[in-house]
């Protein structure tokens, strides 16, 4: 969004300055990545004389724009462990979904409901233990092609997720829980972003509180496998966005608090940065 509040849709070019595609009669991000190639797309756009604006000078929106917010859980070995842990008496289940040939898959937020890179997500005020999840989110059109990727955090309520799994909604799905940004990734292939490294810095009044990484090759599903559960008997007219479960967990004694900084970045994408909110 520029200074003066116009909604426009930038190609970043370098790390300083962005393309003004809304120039070239681009709507959207979605048209972008229902087109056959997006990558090819783009490059085109970017060889054309169109004008440029400063990042330093817009603010970034969401980039989801009018898809569905779904998430992959316990995809990585890690989230296992430390959901059968946390759990009072469902700590089972998460051990036969990491095994089991059926993903799980659960619908995380309305498109207008997602937090954008600069804005609070959100902690339950009935809520004891809340995490980040630090996740790489698979942009998808409405073919259920995987056209992009972007940044995502997952933000759970331990506490009410371990009490009785039956609650996981309450966890997962309230005011200001999913954050996406900063902005979508073209052009690579599962191959290369199985090399991508994921991290996670949490910061209060400018100590870190938790720092850990994850190599987003520890997944244990397919991005295909995650992409085709996701589309099979569903229509998404706009496409959907799916976080892909998270392999990064603070120790148990973690919980965030208001004010706290969250750092997560894709080495292959950028940083997504939100501040801690309770609601
Ligand atoms: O099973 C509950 C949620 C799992 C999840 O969100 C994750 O593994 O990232
Ligand atoms: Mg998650």
């Amino acid at each position: 969004m520029t200074a003066d509040n116009q909604v426009r849709v930038g190609l970043a070019k370098g790390d300083d300055a962005l393309i003004d595609l809304t120039a070239a009669g681009v709507e959207s991000i979605t048209s972008i990545l229902e087109s056959t190639d997006p990558k090819q797309y783009l490059t085109g756009l970017g060889e054309q004389d169109l004008p440029e604006v400063a990042r330093d000078d817009v603010t970034l929106l969401s980039p989801i724009e009018v898809q569905e917010v779904w998430a992959a859980g316990v995809t990585y070995l890690r989230s296992k462990d430390a959901r059968m842990e946390e759990s009072d008496f469902s700590a089972t289940a998460y051990d036969r979904v990491y095994d089991a040939p059926r993903p799980e898959i659960f619908f995380k937020s309305l498109p207008e409901k997602v937090v954008a890179c600069g804005e609070p997500v959100g902690i339950r005020a009935d809520a004891k233990w809340n995490v980040p999840e630090p996740e790489l989110v698979l942009m998808m059109n409405s073919r259920g092609d995987i056209a992009g990727y972007a940044v995502g955090n997952d933000m759970s309520s331990r506490d009410i997720e371990g009490e009785n799994l039956l609650y996981l909604p309450q966890a997962k799905v309230y005011h200001r829980s999913c954050a996406v940004g900063p902005w979508v990734t073209v052009g690579a292939s599962e191959e290369e972003a199985r090399q991508w490294e994921i991290s996670l810095k949490i910061e209060r009044g400018g100590e870190v509180m938790f720092e850990g990484s994850v190599s987003v090759n520890q997944i244990k599903r397919s991005f295909s496998e995650l992409a085709e559960f996701m589309n099979r008997s569903q229509v998404f007219p706009f496409g959907s966005a799916l976080l892909t479960g998270t392999g990064i967990v603070p120790g148990d004694d973690f919980t965030l608090e208001e004010g706290d900084q969250i750092s997560i970045h894709i080495s292959g994408i950028g940083c997504l940065i939100n501040s801690v909110v309770r609601v």
